[in-house]
């Protein structure tokens, strides 16, 4: 830092900042730093659990689908389960979620049905008429622009006076988006009730972090915009509802925005469309398998005696179950006419797409 044009004149300080990270339980299990409260129920930890396991199971079956053409280009969230989950289970029905595209164990835990889930990726609007809250928002494609859209659901829930919470998830690429910058100087300002996580996976398709930002971290982002921001060990599920919990209640409780950074990492591809094996070596995505949020989490209920291997054949089982009975279910659904293009497109439509949409209601269908 000799090169700043500051150094050395001893000039006051007039400002200094902190990040803290949060981190309970080691890779192997191990309880790193005594746990929030919510986890001396171990059934509250199960729910988390079991909650991944079915996430990973929907997001492999997902894969597949697509491999054999039954399914679009889609976003895995391989090894990343502990964010979603973690996050969702940390809000209330009446708060809104603003996913991005890789964050399915958050819709999953909001109560959309996976077959919805596979019709959005089919290319099926009728998936973004889900069976979650009316009010929570679609996966987000545009990388960051669902953050402005949060800072203004907030800014709603501020000018009505509503004890709700938006909560906005996104990677560690839209952090370098303007939208992001946007939205949190306007949340500062405003202190409005919404929480900022972004999903630091350390890729943005073939960006990596260090390429991606200069940063130290990405919590302290939130700094510049007036309020404060942690760094959580993503992989760590009891850290990122610990996390998240805190920042919503805060939040509702009117204490202003938060800023969450929960670093993880992507183990698959960015898409279907990606072949991550061209630029990343696979010696680190094998070093990072250690760190993956399932063993860890497995092993402290193994360690308290909640969990075992009945319990984890049954799941297995039960996953598996459900997976495909919602794979024919969305293999069921019969194709929507194409004349619905224009359903939702205007109040009234206008006459040259009147004559559009009679022509296409004339043509037979195959
Ligand atoms: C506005 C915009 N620009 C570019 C893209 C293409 N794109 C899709 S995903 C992606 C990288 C996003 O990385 P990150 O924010 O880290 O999220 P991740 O995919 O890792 O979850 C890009 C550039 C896009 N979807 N939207
Ligand atoms: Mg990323």
């Amino acid at each position: 830092m000799s090169d700043q044009p500051t150094a050395g004149e001893e000039l006051p300080v007039i400002a200094r900042f902190e990040v803290r990270r949060r981190a309970y339980l080691a890779p192997d299990g191990t309880v790193a730093r005594s746990l929030p409260q919510f986890a001396a129920d171990t059934r509250v930890l199960v729910s988390l659990y079991r909650a991944m396991v079915l996430t990973r199971a929907f997001d492999l079956k997902a894969v597949s689908l697509q491999r054999t053409g039954r399914l679009g280009t889609y976003a895995p969230a391989l090894g990343q389960e502990a964010v979603a989950v973690g996050v969702a289970s940390a809000m209330l029905p009446e708060d809104v979620l603003l996913p991005s595209y890789r964050d399915n164990g958050a819709l999953l835990w909001r109560g959309v049905k996976m077959e919805e889930i596979l019709l959005f990726w089919g290319g099926d609007e009728r998936g973004n008429d889900s069976s979650g809250p009316a009010h929570d928002f679609p996966p987000c494609i545009p990388v960051g622009s669902q953050a402005p859209h949060a800072a203004g659901v907030a800014y709603a829930f501020k000018l009505r006076r509503e004890p709700r919470v938006a909560v906005c998830l996104f990677g560690d690429g839209a952090t370098s988006k303007g939208d992001l910058w946007e939205a949190m100087n306007f949340a500062g300002v405003w202190q409005l009730p919404v929480v900022f996580i972004a999903n630091n996976n350390q890729w943005a398709i073939s960006v990596p972090l260090r390429l991606q930002t200069a940063s130290a971290t990405l919590a302290q982002k939130a700094i510049a915009a007036g309020f404060s921001g942690e760094q959580v060990d993503g992989n760590d599920v009891i850290a990122v509802r610990a996390a998240a919990e805190r920042a919503v209640t805060a939040a509702r409780s009117g204490k202003g925005p938060f800023f969450i950074e929960a670093v993880t990492y992507r183990l698959g591809d960015h898409t279907t469309a990606d072949d991550a094996a061209r630029y990343r070596p696979p010696e680190e995505v094998q070093a990072h398998w250690k760190e993956e949020p399932f063993a860890r989490l497995r092993s402290y209920l193994v360690s308290q005696k909640a969990w075992g291997k009945s319990q984890e054949e049954e799941l297995a089982g039960e996953c598996q179950e459900r997976v495909e009975a919602a794979v024919d279910r969305y293999l069921a659904t019969g194709p929507r006419a194409p004349e619905t293009m224009f359903d939702h497109l205007y109040a009234e439509l206008p006459k040259a797409y009147r004559g559009q949409r009679d022509e296409l209601q004339g043509t037979p269908r195959a």
